[in-house]
């Protein structure tokens, strides 16, 4: 069996992982995670505290060599969420950078800190070298490929988040589809600055260029600044979500030293929502540079993709990836042949990009197939030479702020906790910035004193997520019902 991490194996000298002023070479990771896999190999699962540092990345890369599944988690995870993902995934212990204060949900199990790389930049010798062996090739054969790698937690329209069960199969099929469309190498450095809580910024910003056995330097937070400093300067590709491709676009009319730093770069990619043709053609006009847009959904990792050789068309998100099936189905369950730009139907995908299951949710995971095929909720149509386009999705109550996923259920049953609300009810609408903006319409438990907009949010974040806050809030007298009562979202507008 062929190895995850190949430049690992070989020890590579070149650049791994860059976070700030941190940098591993493969060698050092191989070094750095192979101690690390050596304290949690034999684990039924792990947590990580999934901050957007080395010691994720380190982490993470540890867990997939000792075959220990791991759980990443939002680190600013609310109170409700984390003992939701802890509690349903039930992780023997948490590896974390040293120092932080876990809250106490995960502060109850065992910890390992990520200490090791400290060794390796001070010059010393983490334990599985000093001990004689040659890295981690020897200490840790390859796994099945069917066995989990990671548990990805993915918010559905009511109910809290599920648990994507993604074994070592489809990382690998994934990201080697990647390697034929995008033309990705070892000599590519990626530039990103997403969370690593999700597949966007984990497995294909991170786990990517490790498989590919080139480098990735991480931002640690988006800015305009890091893009251009870092593209300006070796880094040859850019991921980020609409919002980030957004905020760039409006900075280039000022800024000619981003403009000359995206002009100059392999590879502009953009995923996790649909990028405005709007944003696109700003950026192509200020960069002469096109963004390509890749579709993909934490159950199937990644789709299609416009092909660094094809034609990068706005508005489209290309065609399927070596590997994946895909078709489009109409409302009464039949397969829709035409690709004639204008018939709309539900997208179903099948491969090895898929996940195996939703964690303890067999019910769910039945309802997610079709014939072996997994409904993915997003409507499509396909031009006549085989391009997507996403026109809108399935269920309205999935909202996307910010390339987040966001569930309107989820925020409702927390907003109606809080002692001032009487009835909520959550929307998404238009945002230049977000794509969507969480919206939430009250109705408060008294008129006289409605809890302020700043409260609610607040509430959300502590119980939720920060970015599951609602941005805006609309105060009623009474929601919309029809005549069983059930409340008429549709008829909510600002
Ligand atoms: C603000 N903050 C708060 C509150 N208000 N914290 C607690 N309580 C509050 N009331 C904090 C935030 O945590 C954050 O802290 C800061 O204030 C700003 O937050 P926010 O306004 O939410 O940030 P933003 O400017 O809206 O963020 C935009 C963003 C972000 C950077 C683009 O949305 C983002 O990173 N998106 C990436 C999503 C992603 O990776 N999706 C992939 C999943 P601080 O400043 O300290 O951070 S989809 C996927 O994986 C599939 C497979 C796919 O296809 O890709
Ligand atoms: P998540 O469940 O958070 O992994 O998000 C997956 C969803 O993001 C998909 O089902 C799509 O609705 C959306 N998505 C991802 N990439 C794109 C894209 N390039 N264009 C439009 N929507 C996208």
């Amino acid at each position: 069996m062929s190895p995850l991490f190949p430049a690992l194996v070989a020890r590579a000298e070149r650049p791994a992982l860059r976070f700030g002023d941190r940098t591993l070479t493969h060698a050092e990771l191989a070094d750095a995670a192979g101690s690390l896999a050596a304290r949690i190999a034999g684990a039924r699962r792990i947590a990580v505290w999934a901050t957007p540092t080395l010691g994720t990345a380190v982490a993470v890369v540890a867990a997939l060599l000792a075959g220990v599944p791991v759980v990443p988690v939002n680190p600013r995870s609310g109170e409700r969420e984390l003992a939701h993902v802890v509690a349903d995934s039930a992780p023997e212990l948490v590896v974390t950078e040293p120092g932080v204060v876990l809250p106490p949900a995960l502060a109850a199990l065992d910890r390992v800190d990520v200490v090791d790389i400290v060794d390796v930049e001070a010059g010393g010798a983490p334990a599985a070298v000093a001990s004689g062996a040659s890295g981690p090739s020897v200490l840790f054969p390859e796994h099945a490929p069917e066995s989990p790698a990671l548990i990805v937690y993915t918010s559905g329209t009511t109910g809290p988040p599920k648990g994507a069960v993604l074994p070592r199969r489809a990382l690998t099929a994934t990201l080697d589809a990647l390697e034929d469309a995008w033309r990705w190498t070892a000599d590519d450095v990626l530039v990103h600055a997403l969370p690593l809580f999700h597949v966007h910024g984990l497995i294909l910003g991170i786990l990517g260029p490790l498989r590919r056995g080139g480098s990735v330097r991480h931002l640690g937070r988006f800015d305009i600044e890091g893009v251009t400093r870092e593209l300006s300067s070796g880094a040859t590709m850019l991921f980020g979500v609409p919002t980030m491709y957004h905020r760039i676009a409006e900075a280039l009319p000022g800024d000619p030293a981003l403009a000359e730093a995206l002009s100059g770069a392999r590879l502009l990619v953009s995923g996790s929502a649909a990028l405005p043709v709007h944003d696109h053609r700003r950026i192509a006009a200020a960069t002469g540079r096109r963004v390509i847009e890749r579709y993909g959904m934490t159950e199937t990792l990644m789709n299609t993709s416009v092909r660094a050789d094809g034609e990068p068309r706005a508005g489209t998100v290309g065609v399927p990836l070596r590997g994946v099936g895909l078709r489009l189905v109409d409302e009464s369950g039949d397969t829709i042949e035409a690709y004639d730009g204008e018939t709309v139907g539900e997208i179903q995908v099948r491969g090895a990009n898929l996940f195996t299951e939703y964690l303890n949710r067999p019910d769910a995971t039945e309802a997610a197939f079709t014939d072996g095929w997994f409904r993915t909720g997003d409507m499509a149509i396909r031009d006549p030479d085989g391009y997507v386009r996403i026109v809108g999705r399935k269920a309205t109550d999935l909202i996307k702020s910010g390339g987040y996923k966001i569930g309107a259920g989820e925020i409702e049953n927390v907003l109606l906790e809080h002692p001032g609300v009487r009835e909520a009810a959550v929307t998404g609408e238009p945002d230049a910035d977000l794509g969507e903006r969480i919206v939430a319409w009250i109705v408060p438990a008294r008129v006289e004193a409605p809890p302020s907009a700043e409260e609610l949010a607040d509430h959300v974040a502590a119980q939720l997520a920060a970015h599951k806050r609602p941005r805006t809030v609309r105060y009623l007298d009474a929601l919309p019902r029809n005549d069983m009562g059930k409340i008429m979202k549709r008829a909510l507008h600002g």
